[in-house]
């Protein structure tokens, strides 16, 4: 009787719970912000991804969902100096698309850092702990993924734009075959992004064409054999924003993506895409979208019905489990930084501290501008069309021209700088700088006493820089035109970041020190 009642309420607690959790629509992007080319693992019923990193330290994220649509970061793979050298890397350098791969309790991560060394990967048991040294590898190209069957490890890439397939040692990264071309795609530039998935004794290639702008699409082929040849889907692209039904969309440069299977048997897609915020320039970069995927026995994969995204998905959906909210204002008094926050290059450690309740930056004579090195600068990917950014600063024992403040930052060429800056006579004053290409403009230059709150405005269209000395009243000092930093103008491959620095000119160990950040959207 004890164990019927006792059953009895269980059923009951399932009921209520599964009835709880939605299983209908969701919003795209599933990452926000400047998170390109993702990659995803299933061990059981939890999904891991990750995403590319480029110039930032630590590098390639680490996410983890159990909904497909939820996605909390819980790491990154490349925590270490030894796995990320990243001196010179730019926008356009240091870490591409990596793919994440779990085989035999061991989790893989591949990619190529293209300022160094080119194509690696590193390995770990614990997706949320260290992963091991780069195990460095003999094929080149971009785009690595692994593929495992029966004992053996594949790795396809893209060397000289063919997709080319070769079997390695994972553990020692030697290369026991051959390295063998096997597809060039259907004609578009830029084949890449390859992975290969085995469905009814079929092999699948996944690639994207067209490069990562307007002309994105993802295309497929199969074959009975791994080495081909691989016969191209009469129906690719199977995925593609280039058509006239999506011109208008919200949504574009939809391409490099990974198919996978849910615990259920429901497929599913990843991939990038951006959306245009002010007339055809983006902001955030390339983010992460999800697709549910029809893929019927011996049949080609069918996304979302037609081959497009949209922001507001409705469709059906695993159950729903939200991951915890990215926190709102982190308190330096806390002495702690959430994994949101990166640096660009190899930083300095020693340059950065907490001390009396705040954020203490140490400025260097390495500018904002500088593109080999790492300035004292640490940032946040901007997430949202619409945000404000608060931070509240002082500049102290500083040197003439030493400065502090708060940045939107796209990379070093281009990048709108809010701070304190250090006069000759002692004084300070409150600087808005635009550093866009050739182009240095000073907006704003006003006396300024001691701390000052800082505060920058997004919207779709213009970024405002306000500032403040009683965190009330603010004044604005500069707005800008988004397209100005937007890729389609700065150009590269991330998104906009914001970004608290400190600089000196005369390395004289000023420090700027911050008591908080704020970003609400
Ligand atoms: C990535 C390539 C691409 O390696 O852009 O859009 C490159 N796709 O596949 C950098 O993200």
């Amino acid at each position: 009787m004890k164990k019927i009642l006792f059953s009895l309420i269980a059923l009951a607690l399932c009921t209520t719970l599964s009835a709880q959790a939605p299983t209908y629509g969701y919003k795209n992007p599933v990452i926000q912000g400047f998170h390109p080319d993702p990659s995803v693992c299933r061990v059981g019923n939890d999904f891991y991804l990750v995403t590319s990193s480029f110039q930032y330290f630590p590098g390639v994220p680490v996410f983890h969902s159990t909904d497909l649509i939820h996605w909390e970061k819980i790491g990154h793979c490349l925590t270490r100096d030894s796995q990320l050298p990243l001196k010179g890397a730019n926008t356009w350098g240091g870490i591409y698309a990596p793919t994440i791969r779990y085989h035999e309790g061991t989790f893989y991560m591949i990619t190529t850092n293209v300022s160094h060394g080119g194509n690696f990967l590193v390995h770990t048991t614990d997706p949320r702990g260290e992963w091991s040294e780069p195990v460095w590898l003999k094929q080149g190209g971009i785009d690595p993924s692994l593929y495992f069957e029966n004992g053996v490890c594949y790795m396809v890439s893209n060397p000289d734009n063919t997709i080319t397939l070769c079997e390695i040692n994972p553990k020692t990264g030697e290369q026991l075959t051959e390295s063998r071309a096997i597809w060039t795609g259907t004609g578009g530039r830029f084949p890449e992004a390859p992975h290969i998935y085995k469905k009814d004794d079929m092999y699948y290639l996944l690639i994207a064409e067209g490069g990562t702008e307007y002309g994105h699409k993802v295309t497929i082929a199969r074959s009975r054999h791994i080495y081909g040849p691989y016969e191209s889907n009469p129906a690719n692209p199977i995925l593609t924003h280039i058509n006239r039904v999506t011109q208008h969309s919200p949504i574009q440069g939809v391409g490099h993506a990974e198919l996978f299977e849910a615990a259920d048997s429901s497929w599913w897609l990843v991939c990038l895409a951006f959306r245009p915020l002010n007339g055809n320039h983006h902001l955030l970069g390339r983010e992460t979208f999800l697709a549910p995927v029809r893929w019927d026995c011996n049949a080609w994969p069918v996304v979302n019905g037609n081959g497009t995204l949209e922001l507001d998905m409705k469709v059906p959906t695993l159950p729903q489990q939200p991951a915890p909210k990215p926190v709102e204002r982190i308190d330096f008094k806390n002495k702690y930084l959430d994994n949101e926050w990166v640096y660009v290059r190899n930083p300095h450690p020693e340059n950065y501290r907490f001390a009396h309740n705040r954020l203490c930056l140490t400025g260097t004579k390495t500018s904002l501008d500088n593109g080999e090195t790492s300035p004292t600068l640490i940032c946040r990917r901007v997430t949202d069309p619409t945000f404000t950014a608060t931070t509240v600063c002082r500049l102290r024992n500083a040197s003439a021209n030493d400065e502090c403040g708060l940045t939107v930052y796209m990379y070093e060429g281009s990048h709108c700088d809010m701070g304190i800056k250090q006069q000759a006579d002692g004084s300070q004053r409150l600087v808005v700088r635009f550093h866009l290409g050739s182009i240095d403009h000073i907006a704003y230059d006003a006396p300024i006493k001691d701390e000052v709150y800082l505060r920058v405005k997004g919207t779709p269209d213009k970024y405002y820089f306000e500032y403040s000395t009683d965190g009330k009243h603010y004044h604005l000092a500069g707005n800008i035109s988004t397209r100005y930093i937007s890729t389609e103008t700065a150009g590269g491959f991330t998104g906009n970041m914001l970004g608290l620095y400190a600089i000196s000119p005369t390395d004289s160990h000023s420090e700027g020190q911050f008591r908080y950040f704020e970003y609400k959207k």
